[in-house]
């Protein structure tokens, strides 16, 4: 089964083309097993008369400039391009402003872009879903790329789509960014079945922190943001899967962890995480990796640096037939549901039952539905063992409360509101985006 990637904006499709580019070293890798190779490949690439891969993608962007050099940049891997014909632009960008791109470049482009993204799925022997990268700051990514999820979801109703999110750096280069990213959530949750998201501020401290580059570029960005995607989408072997590379990756991770609708907000973190140098002198230990990585989760420290030891679950007590629990102690972080994903070496002795605690969940799913396993023998992108831990889970809640309360901040004396306005948003339409994400805000919050 395979998954189109539909690449909007600059940061969708500079992210885009990192992530296509590390499935297809990943996948073409000496040594790796034939069944995951292939697997991989017809997920995220087809192959064309002459045998040259190309991926599954439509890009983009109100302007020219970063589709180009994306698609330049594979042509010159050597190894996979794009399309010829799989991308679509104009000559002038949405100005940083969701209105425009979701009020007037979608609904004149939006044809065009169901076009291709229609010619990608034909070209699928089976779909699995539909991925959509973009970020949520901007005015294309976040504008056009909700209209055009809008679309998708009416044209393909029964297939999974997952919105992969980079969110903004707090301090921001965007004055405008948490109004776009308001008005791209509280869209996205209604038609999206699961929102993937990265933050910049995050990606950022693990590139100076863990990879210690000291002039970091977004490349340098993209390329951890498309490790730790890829880490994810590559074939694995689930619980159910007697061996065999799991067919829809895209259904699976929807149904293992957004199986309330209340709850889609998905944050992940990776474990090891170093400079590629430094990869070849490092061993590391299944119960080293995961006793971190655990407790990654429990304090929601999203890198292996500086993680809070103190932090501890509730202690919960089997009484009768409710489960009866204390709180969490301050900083803990409760898990609706998470994925964790194991690669590389004696991946059959890992021992994860530290993941399935039921202290670790909300007291309403168990924890063997609320904790998933995938596993694959074969290493991912040069790590001799590696663990990924997808998370439905409160890691997300401060991060949108602050964007939620700024752009409320700014809404309250309607700074910069008449941009929007001018383009067909009112203020009800904010006012209602608002509500849904507090909404959404208070669900996680009562999330123990
Ligand atoms: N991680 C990452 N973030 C990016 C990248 N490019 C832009 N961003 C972030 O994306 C936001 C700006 O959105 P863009 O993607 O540049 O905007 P756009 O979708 O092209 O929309 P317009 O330019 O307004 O038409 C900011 O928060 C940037 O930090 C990238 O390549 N990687
Ligand atoms: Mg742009």
């Amino acid at each position: 089964m395979s998954i189109v990637t539909v690449q909007l904006g600059q940061c969708g499709n500079q992210v885009g083309q990192e992530f296509f580019d590390i499935i297809c070293n990943d996948a073409q890798e000496e040594g790796q097993r034939k069944a995951y190779s292939e697997s991989s490949t017809e997920r995220f690439f087809h192959e064309t008369t002459h045998g040259d891969l190309v991926a599954r993608a439509v890009l983009i962007d109100m302007e020219p400039k970063v589709i180009n050099h994306s698609m330049s940049k594979a042509a010159k891997s050597g190894r996979w391009g794009y399309g010829d014909t799989s991308h679509f632009s104009q000559k002038q960008g949405s100005g940083n402003n969701w209105a425009n791109g979701y009020c007037v470049h979608g609904p004149r482009h939006g044809e065009v872009v169901e076009e291709l993204v229609r010619r990608e799925v034909e070209r699928c022997d089976r779909l699995a879903g539909i991925m959509a990268m973009m970020s949520v700051a901007g005015g294309t990514g976040s504008g056009v790329g909700t209209y055009v999820t809008q679309c998708l979801r009416d044209i393909y109703p029964n297939s999974f789509i997952l919105n992969q999110l980079t969110w903004p750096y707090g301090t921001g280069e965007v004055i405008v960014q948490n109004y776009n990213s308001v008005l791209t959530l509280a869209h996205l949750y209604q038609l999206s079945d699961a929102i993937l998201v990265h933050e910049n501020d995050t990606v950022h401290r693990i590139c100076a922190q863990l990879l210690n580059i000291k002039h970091i570029s977004f490349s340098d960005v993209n390329g951890v943001i498309a490790h730790q995607l890829g880490s994810v989408l590559q074939p694995a072997l689930t619980a159910g899967s007697h061996g065999v590379y799991s067919r829809n990756p895209l259904g699976d991770l929807v149904s293992t962890l957004a199986c309330h609708p209340e709850y889609k907000l998905l944050s992940v973190c990776t474990i090891p995480q170093m400079a590629s140098s430094s990869i070849a002198y490092s061993t590391f230990s299944w119960p080293a990796l995961l006793k971190h990585l655990r407790q990654m989760l429990i304090s929601n420290t999203k890198m292996e640096e500086g993680i809070d030891w103190q932090v501890r679950p509730p202690s919960v007590h089997p009484g009768g037939t409710e489960r009866t629990r204390s709180l969490g102690g301050p900083g803990f972080n409760s898990s609706l549901a998470n994925l964790l994903i194991l690669r590389g070496k004696d991946v059959y002795s890992a021992e994860t039952g530290g993941f399935q605690d039921p202290a670790l969940y909300t007291s309403w799913l168990s924890s063997e539905e609320a904790f998933n396993l995938w596993k694959s023998p074969v290493p991912f992108n040069k790590y001799e063992k590696s663990a990924t831990l997808v998370s439905n889970s409160q890691a997300l809640l401060k991060p949108l409360d602050n964007m939620v309360g700024k752009a409320w901040n700014m809404f309250a004396s309607r700074a910069y509101i008449h941009q929007y306005i001018k383009f067909g948003i009112s203020e009800e339409d904010f006012l209602d985006s608002f509500t849904s994400l507090e909404q959404v805000i208070s669900s996680y919050s009562q999330l123990c």
